[in-house]
Order: structure tokens, then sequence, then C-alpha cells
């Protein structure tokens, strides 16, 4: 699939620093230090619904990691999956009587327009579940010829024992990833599995639903977490440097791709960090296409606003927390919007070199925005309530705001 274009990132005077990063799986902050070419991979989207403000919060984290190691010096090779189907995909398209695969085509489209409009930094590879299938089949039959796997009823499972590390992602008990695997995709409670939380690799074709040849498997269609896998792994490569997603994939998602990744290789781990955004609410109750609460960034940016405003809502919220949407975290950072706009159309100002460095120094340190944020404030109001003659400041502030933040002033 093709990804969407890239908004430049200028270049900033002095040096970058190293990304530290809160790591889920060993469930503290670590220090990455990626080679020349930095890896990550993050979840896409399930395109049966416009993009929401939860999403949009997500993948500004990690378009945040990478604006930390393109200033810091690093290539960024960067991968995203689109599942383009799966059981909500297809349930939804039978609900509304739409045909899935223009359903998937359609809300692909525009959470692509959704991600150039907010300055969102592209992958080099974007791939649909359905052009990975020919590298997922052989992943399967590695991991059934290797006994990781077993056929129940034509469909294949994975096995959780086969990793030795299973439950090292998420750190939860027994009971927790029974009642998450349930709510999550999974069939826990599916007589004849040999653990209630084994998730399926491969799903023998069922009536009216479409299926693509899995050779020795049989016809099918893939499960959701090794259609991850096989992406990262053909386009990255064991050990790569960051697995993203929301907080809602560490469990099952990530902690079966992991597994999954660790026994086909032999290799661990995966990923150095797993690093997990937290869940956006509206009325109280987390964002879902599911329940319904939705803003959609599509929306919004048809009643007029500006890319750039909902922009700085999200980086107004540290990544990690879930918060709450409201009509007044967009007014204000509307508000914030018209006052930066302002101080930087001025022909010059105060020095903003140590600026550089406050938000350099913010985002490296588990990207914190909100810090960021409140360092550009405080020039702003200096700006403001000075007569400063550096006429390189306005300049430098914007392309600061614009390299790290990706906010276009
Ligand atoms: N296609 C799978 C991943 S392979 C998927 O989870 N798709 S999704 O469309 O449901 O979600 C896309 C991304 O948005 C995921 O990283 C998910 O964790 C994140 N996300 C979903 N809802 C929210 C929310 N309310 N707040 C923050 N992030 C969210
Ligand atoms: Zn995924």
């Amino acid at each position: 699939m093709h990804a969407w274009p890239a908004s430049e990132v200028p270049a900033l005077p002095g040096k970058g620093r190293d990304l530290q990063i809160h790591d889920t799986a060993t469930q503290g902050t670590i220090t990455l230090a990626p080679g020349p070419v930095a890896r990550l991979y993050v979840c896409g989207i399930t395109p049966y619904d416009a993009t929401h403000i939860g999403h949009a919060a997500t993948y500004n984290a990690f378009d945040l990691v990478q604006r930390v190691w393109l200033d810091n010096k690093r290539q960024v090779h960067y991968v995203q999956n689109v599942t383009d189907v799966d059981d909500p995909l297809l349930e939804r398209a039978l609900r509304d009587g739409h045909d899935w695969t223009e359903l998937a085509e359609r809300e692909t489209a525009l959470f692509r327009e959704d991600m150039t409009a907010l300055r969102m930094l592209p992958p080099q590879h974007y791939i649909g579940a359905v052009e990975a299938i020919p590298g997922i089949v052989p992943l399967v039959e590695r991991l059934r010829d290797a006994g990781a796997a077993y056929e129940l009823d034509g469909d294949v499972y994975f096995s959780v024992e086969a990793d030795p590390d299973f439950g090292g992602v998420s750190h939860l008990d027994a009971a927790a990833m029974r009642a998450l695997s349930a709510e999550r995709g999974g069939d826990p409670d599916r007589p004849g599995k040999k653990n209630p939380l084994d998730p399926m690799l491969w799903m023998a074709a069922r009536e009216g639903e479409p299926s693509w040849d899995g050779g020795s498997l049989g016809r099918g269609r893939p499960g959701w977490h090794i259609e991850c896998v096989a992406i990262a792994l053909e386009h990255l490569g064991m050990g790569f440097d960051i697995q993203g997603g929301g907080s809602d994939l560490a469990f099952p998602h990530h902690e079966m791709g992991a597994s999954h990744a660790q026994a086909l290789t032999g290799e661990f781990p995966m990923a150095k960090a797993y690093v997990h955004a937290g869940m956006v609410a509206l009325h109280g109750e987390k964002m879902s296409k599911s329940k319904g609460n939705l803003v959609f960034v599509s929306a919004l940016r048809r009643a007029g606003v500006d890319p750039a405003a909902i922009r700085l809502a999200l980086l107004a919220h540290h990544y990690r927390a879930n918060w709450e949407w409201t009509d007044d975290v967009l007014a204000q950072a509307e508000a914030r919007l018209a006052r930066w706009r302002a101080a930087v159309s001025r022909p010059d100002g105060l020095p903003a070199e140590a600026l550089v460095e406050e938000v350099r120094a913010a985002l490296a340190d588990d990207l914190n925005a909100p810090a960021a944020l409140a360092a550009v404030d405080a020039w702003v109001d200096a700006q403001n309530a000075s007569d400063g003659d550096d006429e390189s400041a306005p300049g430098l502030v914007s392309r600061t705001v614009d390299a790290l933040l990706g906010v276009a002033l």
C-alpha cells in the first residue's frame, strides 16, 4: 500500500539527544541506543471507521519518537500495518451492507488524509494484512512444524507455552489475561484449546467470509497478532527498537506478537522497547469504535478546525496519560496556537537557542510534550513582554516547533 506524503523536517542547530523511553516489558525507563538506522513498528488502524482523537494521540506519540531520532541524526526505518481484514471490519461491512474491501479502502484513504493534515511522518512501509498473507502462511507452517502451534477443527492456534518468556510484555496474572483475551478478539472459552489464552494464527475459511490460499494450512485468513509479526520481521527483523501502540494493545496483541516472534526465531527480544500510549476518553469512557463515543479528526477538519490546533491539543497531554477530550481542550490549543503564531510573526525577538535545548531535553525525557509546550509558552510570554532584537529568533522558534513537535506556525 502507499502511505502518505511526508512534511519536511527542518534541521536544527546543535546536537539532538538520545531518547529515554518507558518500556512496558521492563517496567521502567530505558535509554535507547539505536544504530544509524532506528527501527520502529507501530500498529496501524483497523479501517472500519474514521480516525478519532484517540488514534491521533497514539500516532502523535510515535511521531515524536521519530522527530527525536531525526534530530539526533538517525535515519528512521518506520513500518506500519493496516488490519484490512479482521472480524470487526467484516462485521461492520455486513451491518451496513457495504463491501468490506471498499469500506477498508475508504477509511484507509481518510486516515492518510488525516495523518497528512496532522503532519505525522509516514512509514516507509505501509502494509495491509491482505497483502502480507503470502508472508504469513509460511510462518504459521513453521510454528506448526516446530510444535509451537496446533490444529483445532481446521483452525490453527499458537501454543503460548512455546515461549518461555510469555507474559513478559504485559506482566498480567492469568485471570487478567483471560478477561482481556475475551474482550480483545480472543476466544478463551472455546473447547479443545490447550490453553484458553492460545490465540489463533490461521482461521479456516468460514461460509460467506473472504478467504485466501493457505498452502498446507488450507484456505482461510490470518490471525491478528501474526499479521503484525510477519510484517515487522520482514521489514525490520528481530531486535528492532520500538514496538508501539496504545495501551490496549499491550495484552494480548503485543504479548502474543512477542511470543510468536520469539518462538519463530529463538531470539529474544523482538523489540528493545514496548511503548504504549494512554487512552483518550470522551464523556468519561475510552473513545472506541465499538462504543461509538468518538470525535473524528476529519469531522473537526471539516468544521474548520486548524489541524495544527488539533496537534497542539494532543501535545498538551503526556503520551502515557489517560485523558479526556473536551471542547475546552481544543479551545485552549487554539488560543495557544494563536499566541505562538503572533509571537513568531514579529521580525525579531528574544534569542531562542536555549529554547531549542529545552524542547530537545523535554522530548528526550520520555516524550514529555507538555514540558516542551511549557518551554515554548515561556519564550512566547517573554517575547511578548520585551523588545528583543535577535532577527533569527522567530525563524528558529518556528523551525524548532516544526521539527520537534510537528506543528507548522
Ligand atoms: N489494527 C489494530 C492494531 S494491529 C488496532 O488496534 N487498530 S485500531 O484501529 O483499533 O487502533 C489503532 C491504534 O489506536 C492502536 O494503537 C490503538 O491502541 C490506538 N487507540 C485506539 N483507541 C484509542 C484511544 N481511545 N486512545 C488512544 N489510542 C487509541
Ligand atoms: Zn498490530
